[in-house]
């Protein structure tokens, strides 16, 4: 074992992929592997922010060896015991993807992997119609701008989404939006401005819209699971 270990070691970097990447050990994971960000804990730049990737390992290798890559920049960072299920790199950014390459004897001879690479999972996206400030139906009714007001004036349940209560789109939520609304359901006003014609009679429909980050949208829509 220790000399067929030593033979890997050393003629590894001659074996690098291309020559042996699409042979051997394809399948050393049983799941893939997953990965989770840490960000800087004092919030002022990335020098302690790590990537953490696990993975099961049913058949162990020689070593692995792990790299942080960022785009097409794969930069090896360093070289881990053949058994382990886990591995933190350290200085990452939420853009980083951690890979992987096991490494092994077959038949005397050295192989490694295909990279095995993953990043941290994106948060699920939200999705919410313009409008529709209660998120509940397929697009706004008086008891959505009744909803909205009463959270703006009353106190009553806060928006499920509520990026979607800026019925005018202005980027602020308040007695004009609710009066928008109103104008579009019984006075023959524009619909949100985020909706668009999606069956092509030229009138704009109610249209599930990813939210970004800073729309405050805790949770989808109704009509936009
Ligand atoms: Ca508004
Ligand atoms: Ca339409």
């Amino acid at each position: 074992m220790e000399q067929r270990r030593t033979l890997c070691g050393r003629d590894r970097h001659r074996l690098r992929w291309p020559i042996h990447r699409q042979r051997g050990r394809q399948s050393v994971t049983d799941e893939g592997i997953a990965c989770s960000f840490t960000p800087d804990p004092d919030g002022e730049g990335g020098e302690t922010s790590t990537t953490t990737a696990t993975w099961t390992n049913r058949d162990p290798s020689l070593f692995i060896e792990v790299y942080a890559l960022l785009g097409t920049d794969l930069v090896f960072r360093n070289t881990i015991a053949g058994t382990n299920t886990e591995v933190t790199v350290r200085n990452t950014t939420p853009e980083h993807q951690v890979a992987l390459e096991f490494f092994t004897n077959v038949n005397g001879d050295c192989y490694g992997s295909p990279l095995f690479a993953c990043g941290p999972t994106a948060p699920p996206t939200n999705s919410y119609i313009q409008g529709m400030c209660n998120g509940v139906g397929t697009g706004p009714q008086i008891t959505s701008a009744v909803f909205f007001l009463n959270f703006l004036f009353l106190g009553g349940a806060e928006p499920p989404c509520m990026k979607a209560c800026d019925s005018n789109g202005d980027g602020n939520g308040d007695l004009s939006d609710g009066v928008y609304v109103l104008a579009y359901l019984f006075l023959g006003g524009p619909p949100p401005s985020l909706w668009v014609d999606g069956d092509g009679d030229l009138v704009p429909d109610p249209t599930c819209t990813p939210a970004a980050a800073e729309d405050d949208c805790k949770a989808s829509h109704e009509a936009c699971r």
